[in-house]
């Protein structure tokens, strides 16, 4: 009903580390060497607005980012990408181009009695794009080619509510402000809740007429119904706090079931400073959602997995070392959310509606059709009660086999959050080489399974065929074809079975 998610490229799917004061080019170098130094997997920088010239949209403080398409060319070489916050509020003073051509262009809100509405943002007095109107949509989508040039690759809108601070009353536009709202006109009281959707479909038309052989990236803070088709969306500036952890869940669930499937939280809280524990926790959770990012606010405290001690520095390693690893798999959970609906995340229910223990359950969930995975939301938990929904599930730190429905207890050490996997999943990880692997988990005996796999070229716009796999018993192996319209072939990636010791 509200339009299909857009494909990610595969580096969104990867691990990206964001701050708001890097403050300058040393600093963004210093802490993608310590990502290098440390092993830790990295796909993409996010740079805040204190990179901007006095935070004005589309443009570079010169004096601390002097050159930034050279720094995005040497992150690039390492496989990591640059993405850049955009708010929409642009600064009214004569001389900012953005403002000049925006004026020439009579593309700004205005009042009933035609004034430019004017309101207050970071880079002090604001007007405000009115992406309400299709030519502002194509005007504003063309100034992303500025961003491009200095070697961005994604986009991060932020403040596009839109915010206007304000000392009383609503911290945004005035309800009476007009908006042409597709030519027939009204007030902001109609145009509210649409304008960062508007703002969403700029950016991307825009991206899509400069590099049209790329896919998007783009990260919207507010939104409305159908803005998946531009992209996904963050948790805001969650609070640091084991609550704020555990509304990390809840909103990835929720806007998932809404349609939105590529959402995720400031890992490690946006202010303050996480515990040890917190971090951890949270970063386990983050490896196994569809937006896997830190961040934190100018203020708050360090967020860099070597800042929490060695023993974090270990488990956060290998909660980014199993991301990578099931890189492709969420792949595929991209393409069957675009082609069906189906959020990545989902609840346990989602497996079996007709269980009602499960309705209840919103500590854990189903990571697409194969795995179960159930953080650890609370401090000093080394184990955790999970509810199972019908079938056998494995355990895939210890292999071992339970049968649901029914709740477990199971081992959560500091060092891993619980992950089970679905008997008879079959899954697409990264091999060690880096190619394609499938895993699978042994059906239970007398049952067979199977999965589908999207081999996805990790950006681009073909369209990748569905390959669907079955798993079944044969004697005392566990055998894998590839379906096809002459039968079942054999796989042409390599194959691993696990839990076959189990009966
Ligand atoms: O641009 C600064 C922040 C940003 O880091 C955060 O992620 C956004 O949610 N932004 C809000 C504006 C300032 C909020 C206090």
């Amino acid at each position: 009903l509200t339009g299909a998610p857009a494909l990610p490229p595969a580096w969104a799917l990867g691990h990206h580390h964001a701050r708001w004061g890097f403050g300058s080019e040393q600093e963004v170098r210093r802490i993608v060497a310590g990502y290098l130094e440390h092993g830790l997997p990295l796909d993409a920088v996010h740079l805040d607005i204190d990179h901007l010239d006095a935070h004005q949209v589309f443009t570079v403080d010169q004096d601390r980012f002097p050159k930034l398409p050279v720094l995005a060319e040497e992150l690039r070489r390492d496989g990591i990408r640059l993405v850049s916050i955009v708010d929409p509020a642009v600064r009214a003073l004569a001389g900012n181009a953005v403002y000049d051509g925006g004026l020439a262009g009579e593309a700004f809100v205005r009042d009933a009695s035609g004034e430019v509405v004017e309101g207050v943002a970071w880079p002090g007095e604001a007007v405000f794009p009115d992406f309400t109107h299709a030519r502002v949509r194509e005007w504003w989508g063309g100034l992303y080619e500025e961003r491009l040039a200095q070697g961005f690759s994604g986009f991060w809108h932020d403040m596009n509510e839109p915010t206007s601070f304000t000392a009383f009353g609503e911290s945004t536009l005035p309800r009476s402000a007009r908006h042409s709202l597709e030519g027939r006109g009204g007030d902001h009281r109609e145009a509210h809740n649409v304008y960062a959707l508007c703002m969403a479909r700029a950016g991307f038309e825009g991206l899509r007429k400069l590099t049209p052989e790329e896919r998007p990236f783009l990260l919207s803070r507010s939104g409305w119904a159908g803005m998946q088709r531009y992209g996904g969306t963050w948790s805001g500036d969650v609070a640091t706090g084991w609550p704020g952890l555990r509304a990390s869940l809840a909103l990835v669930m929720g806007l998932g079931l809404c349609g939105v499937p590529y959402s995720g939280p400031d890992v490690g809280g946006f202010d303050g400073d996480p515990s040890p524990e917190l971090y951890l926790r949270w970063f386990q959770l983050g490896a196994y959602l569809p937006l896997f990012r830190t961040h934190a606010s100018l203020r708050a405290g360090r967020r860099e997995p070597w800042e929490f001690g060695d023993e974090v520095l270990e488990h956060a390693r290998v909660a980014l070392v199993e991301r990578r690893r099931l890189l492709p798999y969420f792949m595929t959970l991209a393409h069957l959310a675009r082609r069906t609906g189906a959020p990545f995340v989902r609840p346990l229910w989602w497996a079996a509606p007709e269980e009602r223990a499960l309705r209840d359950c919103d500590d854990a969930f189903l990571l697409g059709d194969s795995l179960l995975v159930a953080p650890v939301l609370t401090p000093g938990a080394d184990r955790r009660a999970v509810q199972l929904p019908w079938g056998r599930w494995y355990d895939t730190a210890t292999g071992r086999a339970y049968e649901g429905p029914g709740q477990v207890l199971v081992d959560a050490p500091l060092a891993r959050i619980p992950v089970f996997a679905r008997a008879g999943a079959v899954l697409p990880v990264r091999g060690e080489d880096g190619g394609l692997e499938l895993e699978v988990w042994a059906p239970a005996r007398g049952r067979t399974g199977g999965g589908l796999v999207v081999p996805d070229g990790g950006d681009g716009w073909e369209e990748p065929e569905i390959e669907r796999y079955t798993a079944r018993w044969t004697g005392s192996r566990v055998v894998v074809e590839r379906e096809g319209e002459d039968g079942g072939c054999a796989p042409s990636y390599p194959v691993r079975v696990r839990g076959t010791a189990e009966r």
